[in-house]
């Protein structure tokens, strides 16, 4: 007899789902049972933490990564986490232990009561096979559901009997499985956007997460010199999909209504790919769109184009869209864009750094490629502004604007990626979230760098307050923590540092320790 334990991991060597992101209980013991030599698991003391990881490991490979949660009481802990991955087209599996199934009806502890009800609306599809016999099924299913355009999280909750059981005839068919999407523009959409593209007096391109995600910046390049387009990033952005020092680089589009329509206010038409339209925060009422303005955009996902409240969409593969556009149009004869005005170097300053200066030390001593993961919410501006980013993949930030990502992320994406060095650039509010994700860097030495931003308070939030004049509003501040000793107790080495001297010298240290390192900067409020 093959059982359903041995089929369910041949699917998941075969497709490559050999990385486990978990934190275990009761109830996922038998599936866990005689654990393979080839496989790895990653502990997660929090289950924030845990998807954290897996969503930065997913999105820097760019292959479904594999989330085991213990029942109802896991999944809940990482409802946040998931509501970043569904936003950020993060293929996900996340699968949860179920009770064995004589209890779930009786409700006994720890049955996960209408589980695949609990995860929605942020997976993509959610399932509890109704036998045994249907498990290898619904995980191969939940596998190519996961990476299938626009990917996303999925859910399969496993009741802990099924994993002994007998698989049943047929499931061997399953582990070598493929499913492929088509997503090419046809000849007569090609034929339209060329047409727009190269008939327009002043375009601009906008670029979304996807185009990052989907590897095709260079695409964009070549688009956007070809058409001496100027290039923004799309509000709110938690990829990086265009390097921040080309010529053609305007910077990051503000989060508000009125803002963008400002900002592009030049032109006649504005060309979005791989990314909503838009993904806007503050509420800034205005009009949609420059007066006469006309927008296209491209997106990998019909939730994206069909939101969207103007402009015509194309539902396509972000990276062969861009390749074919880049390829069709021909060169424009208008100047190319000069290259914006960099901000000067920030001053010396004595005492708390300001942001600025944090960030020009970055620049200075950080590898080109480095990777960065943000949540330091006030200064994301200054950060769009100063940092310089050339590689892709050198940016990610929470896709739905929920702390506790960057943290565990950083640690899953230096996991992925350990030929570039992570730097995690968090604010002290933000690294509260998820803050067991260091534990996790130093249990499996993963040498992601973290710079805890320590202003002492939200600083966001004292922003909003004044966007949305209110006043006198309590819990705004968070004195008194000590992240050097937070780090020693998870077993990550730290520095603190309050002048530009020691924060170049406990780079410098970091940069080249080979294990994780916290950096604890005592920083300026910005407001
Ligand atoms: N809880 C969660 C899970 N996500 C959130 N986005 C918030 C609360 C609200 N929030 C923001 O949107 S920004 C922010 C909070 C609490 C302040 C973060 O403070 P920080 O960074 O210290 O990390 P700054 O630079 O001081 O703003
Ligand atoms: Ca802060």
């Amino acid at each position: 007899m093959t059982t359903v334990h041995q089929v369910c991991y041949e699917i998941l060597r075969e497709q490559g789902l050999t990385t486990f992101f978990g934190n275990p209980g009761s109830n996922e013991l038998p599936f866990l049972s005689n654990f393979p030599k080839d496989f790895r698991y990653i502990l997660g003391l929090q289950e924030a933490t845990v998807v954290g990881m897996a969503d930065g490991f997913a999105q820097a490979t760019g292959k479904p990564g594999f989330v085991n949660l213990h029942s109802a009481a896991g999944t809940g802990n990482a409802m946040g986490a998931l509501a970043n991955a569904w936003n950020s087209h993060t293929p996900l599996v996340v699968t949860a232990g179920q009770q064995v199934r004589r209890m779930i009806g009786v409700e006994a502890l720890l049955a996960n009561t209408d589980s695949v009800a609990l995860p929605r609306p942020l997976v993509k599809w959610s399932c509890e096979p109704s036998c045994a016999e249907e498990v290898p099924l619904a995980l191969s299913r939940a596998i190519h559901m996961a990476a299938a355009p626009a990917a996303g999280p999925v859910y399969v909750s496993v009741p802990y009997d099924d994993w002994g059981k007998d698989a049943g005839p047929g499931a061997e068919h399953l582990a070598s499985r493929n499913v492929q999407s088509a997503g090419a523009l046809s000849e007569d959409q090609l034929t339209s956007l060329v047409e727009s593209l190269e008939s327009a007096r002043n375009p601009v391109l906008i670029v979304g997460p996807d185009v990052d995600a989907a590897n095709a910046n260079s695409y964009a390049v070549s688009l956007a010199e070809k058409l001496s387009m100027p290039v923004w990033m799309a509000p709110s952005a938690p990829r990086c999909s265009f390097p921040t020092t080309h010529h053609c680089f305007r910077g990051l589009l503000p989060a508000g209504i009125a803002s963008v329509s400002r900002l592009l206010c030049e032109h006649d038409l504005i060309f979005v790919v791989g990314g909503p339209v838009f993904r806007y925060h503050q509420y800034e009422p205005g009009k949609f769109l420059p007066e006469g303005a006309k927008l296209i955009s491209v997106t990998c996902d019909i939730n994206e184009a069909t939101r969207a409240p103007m402009g015509q969409a194309i539902v396509a593969d972000v990276a062969l869209a861009l390749r074919v556009l880049s390829e069709k149009v021909s060169q424009s004869s208008r100047a190319q864009p000069a290259p914006r005005l960099m901000p000067a170097p920030a001053p010396e300053n004595a005492g708390a750094l300001t942001p600025e200066r944090v960030f020009d030390i970055l620049n200075e001593v950080a590898p080109r490629d480095a990777i960065y993961v943000n949540e330091s919410t006030s200064t994301t501006t200054i950060m769009w502004e100063r940092l310089r980013m050339t590689e892709s993949g050198s940016y990610y930030f929470a896709a739905a604007g929920g702390l506790g990502f960057a943290l565990p992320a950083a640690v899953g994406i230096q996991l992925a990626r350990p030929e570039r060095q992570v730097i995690g650039v968090i604010g002290d509010g933000s690294a509260n979230y998820s803050i067991q994700a260091l534990w996790t860097a130093a249990r499996y030495d993963i040498p992601a760098i973290f710079i805890i931003m320590k202003n002492g308070t939200y600083g966001a939030l004292r922003w909003f307050a004044g966007v949305l004049q209110a006043e006198n509003v309590p819990g705004l501040d968070v004195p008194g923590l000590d992240f050097c000793a937070l780090a020693r107790g998870y077993g990550v080495s730290s520095l603190h540092v309050d002048s530009s001297d020691a924060l170049v010298a406990a780079l410098r240290q970091a940069l080249s320790a080979g294990k994780p390192m916290l950096i604890e900067v005592e920083t300026r409020v910005k407001l």
